[in-house]
């Protein structure tokens, strides 16, 4: 019992020596965004982040949000943001190139948000 114990106690040693690991990681930050429940808009609307720095969407409502780049409006022709979300979803994105992001929920066109990239 006593041998148990002794070998219990240094397994928990052990494992409080082992590296936390964390969602940021060395890339980036993880920046949050909130699709308001019930009030067609985003929490923060507008954000500024550096390159390689992550946004996470999460919908919080209890109905389904399109958000997606306003055509032509980022810094390429790329679309950055696009992402269908049904309740409850969540979407992260990774920017790498620095300039202004506007978007839009294109069911609801009154909601719009923009993401900042600085270098
Ligand atoms: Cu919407």
């Amino acid at each position: 019992m006593r041998k148990v114990f002794w070998g219990l106690i240094s397994v928990l040693v052990a494992l409080s020596f082992l590296p936390v690991s964390s969602a940021e990681g060395e890339e980036g930050t993880m920046h949050e965004v909130t699709v308001i429940r019930n009030s067609f808009k985003l929490n923060p609307q507008d954000l500024t982040i550096k390159v390689g720095d992550t946004v996470k969407w999460t919908n919080t409502d209890e109905r389904k949000h399109n958000l997606a780049s306003i055509p032509g409006s980022g810094p390429g022709d790329e679309l950055e943001i696009f992402s269908v979300m049904e309740p409850g979803a969540v979407y992260s994105h990774t920017f790498k190139v620095p300039g202004e992001y506007p978007y839009f929920c294109f069911i609801h066109n009154q909601m719009t948000g923009k993401i900042t990239v600085e270098k």
